[in-house]
């Protein structure tokens, strides 16, 4: 994971020369029409219960840029029919990254993030936001800039604080922290620029001051490799429960789930996210996408299908049994778009449809899970 966060800085930071432009998409305040062919009571958002959140990335920046195709949020309808017909629930997958919203220090960029924002809610769906304290996609005016302490905190609540305010009410949940432990437990205090120089407390002001600018939102803390018992996720039940007592508005823990068939499913995920709703905490799954080895210009077998189709029920499962999971999210809902061939040589084929939308294995997994955890119920 850390060689394609320095993979990811060095292909941002030349996508960054490239000017983005945001053309005006026809319609844009009003609801998408459904795709068509597709009944609406076909969808997931349809058959999920009523307190779950089903959601997907929103495509576009990050990798995207070094693609042939256009951004795929504003030119490709299709995409956009299946993201309004499918899901009650966006993530801007890099529009709200600090290398994309503040790309320079007194520039803000919220034109994509604000498209994502109205289309949501032209299609009656709820937000999450992602994210506002990072080690990666950070800018090279903040990490190289050479500030003292003092202006460092300064610039971390000015951001939280616009990024924050300007989505205030709009915003369902909010990635405040993401990453921030590594694989053993430990805080990182080598890469995280603002745990390196301001120290751990300031983990702190970020939530207070995002609760300022938002006090509905949902604060959450946000992570990979934290889907089982481990290290990682033992440090975060440590965490967050401290940080409670000392009057820190933390609502939750997100787990994102970038599973790969190549190694077993997480068994204890439920258990994991029990652990978290005893203390009294809201849980989300917040990435998953599910890889598999498949050798370039081959298609995957059908039992490698299955697999993935497996784990992605299983991971639903587990939230869905989980009494505060109120959320969950795929990273991608087509292969067309997906980060994982782009970061994973000779991997691939990790979401729930094909480049051509049609459903996988796993998308079917999905549905009939949602269907089975709330019968006869729709949910637009
Ligand atoms: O999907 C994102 C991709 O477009 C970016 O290039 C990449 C850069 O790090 O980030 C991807 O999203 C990551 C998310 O923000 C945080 N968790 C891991 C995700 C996959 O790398």
């Amino acid at each position: 994971m850390k060689v394609r966060h320095s993979l990811a800085a060095a292909v941002l930071a030349s996508a960054m020369l490239i000017p983005a432009g945001v053309p005006a998409v026809a319609g844009q305040h009003q609801p998408v029409p459904q795709p068509p062919g597709l009944a609406k009571q076909d969808t997931l958002r349809w058959v999920a219960p009523q307190d779950l959140k089903v959601g997907t990335a929103v495509a576009g920046g990050g990798h995207h840029e070094t693609q042939s195709y256009p951004d795929p949020f504003t030119y490709d309808t299709e995409y956009r029919e299946r993201l309004a017909a499918e899901f009650n629930s966006v993530s801007p997958e890099n529009q709200l990254k600090w290398e994309y919203v503040h790309p320079a220090r007194d520039t803000y960029r919220f034109a994509e993030m604000d498209a994502i924002v109205e289309f949501a809610q032209a299609n009656n769906q709820v937000v999450r936001g992602h994210t506002l304290f990072w080690h990666s996609q950070n800018p090279a005016w903040l990490e190289e800039g050479n500030f003292s302490k003092d202006e460092l905190r300064a610039i971390l609540k000015e951001h939280i604080q616009t990024v924050v305010g300007r989505y205030a009410g709009k915003i369902q949940q909010w990635d405040v922290a993401n990453e921030i432990f590594n694989g053993d437990g430990t805080l990182r205090t080598t890469d995280n620029i603002w745990i390196r120089e301001l120290g751990p407390e300031i983990i702190a002001d970020a939530f207070r001051w995002a609760h300022e600018a938002d006090p509905k939102a949902k604060l959450f803390f946000n992570d990979y490799g934290v889907e089982g018992i481990n290290a990682k996720s033992n440090a975060y039940l440590e965490l967050i429960p401290r940080l409670q007592a000392e009057g820190v508005p933390v609502d939750g823990f997100a787990i994102q789930g970038h599973l790969s068939t190549r190694y077993g499913f997480p068994g204890d995920l439920q258990q994991n996210l029990q652990r978290f709703d005893d203390l009294g905490l809201e849980t989300a799954i917040t990435e998953l996408d599910v890889r598999m080895d498949v050798a370039r210009g081959t298609a995957p077998t059908a039992a490698q299908l299955e697999k993935q189709a497996s784990y992605y029920q299983r991971a639903l499962e587990a939230c869905v049994a989980v009494d505060e999971c109120n959320s969950f999210t795929i990273w991608g809902f087509t292969d067309k778009y997906s980060w994982v061939p782009v970061f994973f040589a000779g991997e691939g084929e990790a979401t729930v449809m094909w480049d051509d939308y049609t459903r996988k294995p796993s998308y079917h997994a999905l549905q009939e899970t949602l269907e089975q955890a709330s019968p006869g119920r729709g949910n637009r």
